[in-house]
């Protein structure tokens, strides 16, 4: 796992993780030093953002991916229920973490000890349309 100690993202992967016993490896990605603005890891992640899960060939890189990803192969029924009324309150749990929780709480942790971990407000949106090819 790419990992970052204090981005939510990479927290709430390592939670499942470690809920489900999964046995991993975390690679530091320093965001603060530009570690995931390098070729090597725009290659992996064109977005240039942690979480990145891979698997083998897989190369999982967003957060919401990850955790549906491992909840199907290993929680089994339990973490991701194929019943469509209880996944439909699974994927909203995971959109309002995505969404509305880090709008909310997060960011204003982030902004009272000024880390721009995953706000860049100088980057402007060319370089993200530039990788949303994929
Ligand atoms: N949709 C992605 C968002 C990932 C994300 O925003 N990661 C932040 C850390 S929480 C990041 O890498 N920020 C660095 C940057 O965007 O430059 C996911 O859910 O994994």
């Amino acid at each position: 796992m790419y990992n970052m100690p204090l981005a939510l993202n990479c927290y709430k992967v390592r939670q499942l993780l470690s809920l489900l016993k999964v046995p991993h490896a975390k690679h530091p990605v320093g965001l603060l030093t530009g570690d995931h603005q390098t070729p090597d890891y725009l290659a992996l992640n064109p977005f240039g953002q942690v979480p990145i899960l891979t698997d083998g060939a897989l190369v999982l890189r967003d957060s919401q991916a990850i955790l549906i990803w491992l909840s199907r192969k290993l929680g089994g029924d339990q973490w991701m229920p194929t019943n469509p009324d209880d996944e439909a309150l699974i994927n909203a749990c995971l959109s309002a973490a995505a969404f509305e929780r880090r709008l909310g709480p997060y960011e204003a942790r982030l902004a009272k000890h000024s880390l721009g971990l995953c706000i860049n407000a100088d980057r402007g949106g060319a370089k993200r349309a530039s990788a949303g090819t994929f």
